[in-house]
Protein backbone atom coordinates (compact mmCIF):
# COMPACT_ATOMS: atom_id res chain seq x y z
CA UNK A 1 0.00 0.00 0.00
CA UNK A 2 1.31 2.94 -0.79
CA UNK A 3 2.18 5.61 2.45
CA UNK A 4 0.70 8.97 1.77
CA UNK A 5 1.51 10.19 4.91
CA UNK A 6 5.18 9.84 4.65
CA UNK A 7 7.47 11.48 2.00
CA UNK A 8 8.17 10.35 -0.98
CA UNK A 9 11.56 8.67 -0.99
CA UNK A 10 11.40 7.83 -5.01
CA UNK A 11 10.74 9.87 -7.37
CA UNK A 12 9.54 7.81 -10.54
CA UNK A 13 9.05 9.66 -13.73
CA UNK A 14 8.21 8.90 -17.08
CA UNK A 15 7.78 10.37 -20.62
CA UNK A 16 3.87 9.57 -21.22
CA UNK A 17 1.06 7.89 -19.73
CA UNK A 18 1.79 5.34 -22.46
CA UNK A 19 5.02 4.10 -20.39
CA UNK A 20 2.94 2.90 -17.01
CA UNK A 21 2.47 -0.58 -18.24
CA UNK A 22 6.15 -1.08 -18.15
CA UNK A 23 7.03 1.48 -15.27
CA UNK A 24 3.86 0.33 -13.26
CA UNK A 25 6.89 -2.71 -12.31
CA UNK A 26 8.89 -0.42 -10.71
CA UNK A 27 6.26 1.48 -8.24
CA UNK A 28 5.06 -2.45 -7.45
CA UNK A 29 8.34 -3.22 -6.23
CA UNK A 30 9.34 -0.08 -4.55
CA UNK A 31 6.15 -0.44 -2.44
CA UNK A 32 6.46 -4.03 -2.00
CA UNK A 33 10.30 -2.97 -0.34
CA UNK A 34 8.13 -0.57 1.70
CA UNK A 35 8.85 2.68 -0.07
CA UNK A 36 7.20 5.77 -1.00
CA UNK A 37 7.25 6.69 -3.90
CA UNK A 38 6.18 10.33 -6.05
CA UNK A 39 4.98 9.71 -9.43
CA UNK A 40 4.62 12.07 -12.53
CA UNK A 41 4.64 11.88 -16.26
CA UNK A 42 6.56 14.64 -17.64
CA UNK A 43 8.12 14.88 -21.80
CA UNK A 44 11.66 16.01 -21.57
CA UNK A 45 9.70 17.59 -25.22
CA UNK A 46 6.46 18.57 -24.87
CA UNK A 47 7.05 19.75 -20.95
CA UNK A 48 10.15 21.01 -20.69
CA UNK A 49 9.31 23.46 -18.55
CA UNK A 50 7.73 20.89 -15.79
CA UNK A 51 10.80 18.32 -16.16
CA UNK A 52 13.22 21.03 -14.97
CA UNK A 53 10.68 22.27 -12.27
CA UNK A 54 9.87 18.33 -11.03
CA UNK A 55 14.22 17.61 -11.26
CA UNK A 56 15.23 21.26 -9.58
CA UNK A 57 12.70 20.76 -6.42
CA UNK A 58 13.15 17.04 -6.16
CA UNK A 59 15.24 17.42 -3.67
CA UNK A 60 13.95 19.85 -1.27
CA UNK A 61 10.50 18.09 -1.57
CA UNK A 62 12.69 14.76 -0.02
CA UNK A 63 13.48 12.21 -2.57
CA UNK A 64 16.54 10.59 -2.27
CA UNK A 65 16.85 8.41 -6.05
CA UNK A 66 15.02 9.02 -9.30
CA UNK A 67 13.62 6.49 -11.81
CA UNK A 68 12.80 8.12 -15.32
CA UNK A 69 11.45 5.90 -18.17
CA UNK A 70 11.26 6.82 -21.76
CA UNK A 71 11.23 5.34 -24.85
CA UNK A 72 11.91 6.29 -28.58
CA UNK A 73 14.34 9.12 -28.38
CA UNK A 74 14.70 8.93 -24.51
CA UNK A 75 15.96 12.36 -23.65
CA UNK A 76 13.82 12.33 -20.29
CA UNK A 77 16.33 10.30 -17.77
CA UNK A 78 19.33 12.62 -19.00
CA UNK A 79 17.63 15.68 -18.73
CA UNK A 80 16.34 14.98 -15.71
CA UNK A 81 20.08 14.40 -14.55
CA UNK A 82 21.30 17.53 -15.67
CA UNK A 83 18.68 19.52 -13.31
CA UNK A 84 19.52 17.57 -10.35
CA UNK A 85 22.47 15.97 -8.45
CA UNK A 86 20.34 13.51 -7.11
CA UNK A 87 21.31 9.73 -8.58
CA UNK A 88 19.07 9.07 -11.77
CA UNK A 89 18.52 5.66 -12.92
CA UNK A 90 17.05 5.16 -16.63
CA UNK A 91 14.55 2.85 -18.15
CA UNK A 92 14.60 2.42 -22.03
CA UNK A 93 10.72 1.91 -22.37
CA UNK A 94 10.23 -0.24 -26.10
CA UNK A 95 7.63 2.26 -27.72
CA UNK A 96 9.81 1.05 -31.36
CA UNK A 97 12.89 -0.44 -32.31
CA UNK A 98 12.30 -2.52 -29.92
CA UNK A 99 13.85 0.16 -27.18
CA UNK A 100 17.36 -0.04 -28.63
CA UNK A 101 16.95 3.73 -29.39
CA UNK A 102 15.34 4.21 -26.40
CA UNK A 103 18.52 2.19 -24.51
CA UNK A 104 21.45 4.17 -26.57
CA UNK A 105 19.46 7.67 -26.26
CA UNK A 106 19.91 6.88 -22.23
CA UNK A 107 22.96 5.44 -21.55
CA UNK A 108 25.32 7.07 -24.11
CA UNK A 109 25.56 10.45 -21.33
CA UNK A 110 28.00 12.74 -21.74
CA UNK A 111 30.83 12.68 -19.42
CA UNK A 112 30.16 14.16 -15.85
CA UNK A 113 26.29 13.89 -16.13
CA UNK A 114 25.94 10.04 -15.69
CA UNK A 115 22.64 8.35 -15.56
CA UNK A 116 22.20 4.75 -14.28
CA UNK A 117 20.81 2.77 -17.04
CA UNK A 118 19.10 -0.86 -16.84
CA UNK A 119 18.11 -3.22 -19.68
CA UNK A 120 15.17 -2.48 -21.78
CA UNK A 121 11.45 -2.54 -19.51
CA UNK A 122 14.06 -3.12 -17.09
CA UNK A 123 12.06 -0.92 -14.18
CA UNK A 124 12.09 -3.25 -11.68
CA UNK A 125 15.68 -3.91 -11.60
CA UNK A 126 15.36 -0.10 -11.60
CA UNK A 127 13.15 -0.33 -8.58
CA UNK A 128 15.72 -2.67 -6.89
CA UNK A 129 18.68 -0.65 -7.30
CA UNK A 130 17.39 2.32 -5.72
CA UNK A 131 16.31 0.68 -3.20
CA UNK A 132 20.19 -0.77 -2.47
CA UNK A 133 20.92 2.97 -3.03
CA UNK A 134 18.89 3.69 0.15
CA UNK A 135 19.44 0.60 2.01
CA UNK A 136 22.77 2.00 2.32
CA UNK A 137 21.82 4.13 5.26
CA UNK A 138 18.64 2.09 6.12
CA UNK A 139 19.17 -1.59 8.01
CA UNK A 140 15.85 -2.48 7.86
CA UNK A 141 15.39 -2.10 4.06
CA UNK A 142 18.67 -3.78 3.60
CA UNK A 143 17.26 -6.84 5.47
CA UNK A 144 14.05 -7.00 3.22
CA UNK A 145 16.49 -6.69 0.20
CA UNK A 146 18.70 -9.70 1.48
CA UNK A 147 15.44 -11.44 1.79
CA UNK A 148 14.46 -10.60 -1.81
CA UNK A 149 17.44 -12.35 -2.44
CA UNK A 150 16.42 -14.88 -0.51
CA UNK A 151 13.45 -15.93 -2.00
CA UNK A 152 14.34 -15.46 -5.43
CA UNK A 153 17.22 -18.02 -4.78
CA UNK A 154 14.37 -20.15 -3.67
CA UNK A 155 12.00 -20.09 -6.25
CA UNK A 156 15.07 -20.85 -8.85
CA UNK A 157 15.39 -24.06 -6.40
CA UNK A 158 11.68 -24.72 -6.76
CA UNK A 159 11.78 -24.31 -10.36
CA UNK A 160 14.93 -26.72 -10.60
CA UNK A 161 12.75 -29.48 -8.81
CA UNK A 162 9.60 -29.15 -10.70
CA UNK A 163 11.45 -29.95 -14.29
CA UNK A 164 11.52 -33.53 -12.87
CA UNK A 165 7.75 -33.78 -11.79
C1 LIG B 1 8.29 9.01 -25.30
O1 LIG B 1 7.63 8.66 -26.45
C2 LIG B 1 7.49 8.43 -24.18
O2 LIG B 1 8.32 8.15 -23.09
C3 LIG B 1 6.90 7.18 -24.76
O3 LIG B 1 7.69 6.05 -24.49
C4 LIG B 1 6.94 7.45 -26.26
C5 LIG B 1 5.57 7.53 -26.87
O4 LIG B 1 4.80 8.48 -26.17
P1 LIG B 1 3.26 8.68 -26.52
O5 LIG B 1 3.18 9.12 -27.96
O6 LIG B 1 2.60 7.33 -26.31
O7 LIG B 1 2.74 9.71 -25.55
O8 LIG B 1 8.40 10.39 -25.14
Amino acid sequence: MPHPERAAMVGLIMGSDSDWPVMKAAYDQLLELGLTVEVAVASAHRTPERVQQWAQGAGARGLSVIIAGAGGAAHLPGVVAAWTTLPVIGVPVAASLGGLDALLSIAQMPPGVPVATVAVNGARNAAILAAQILALQDPGLARRLQDLRRRQAESVALRERRLLE
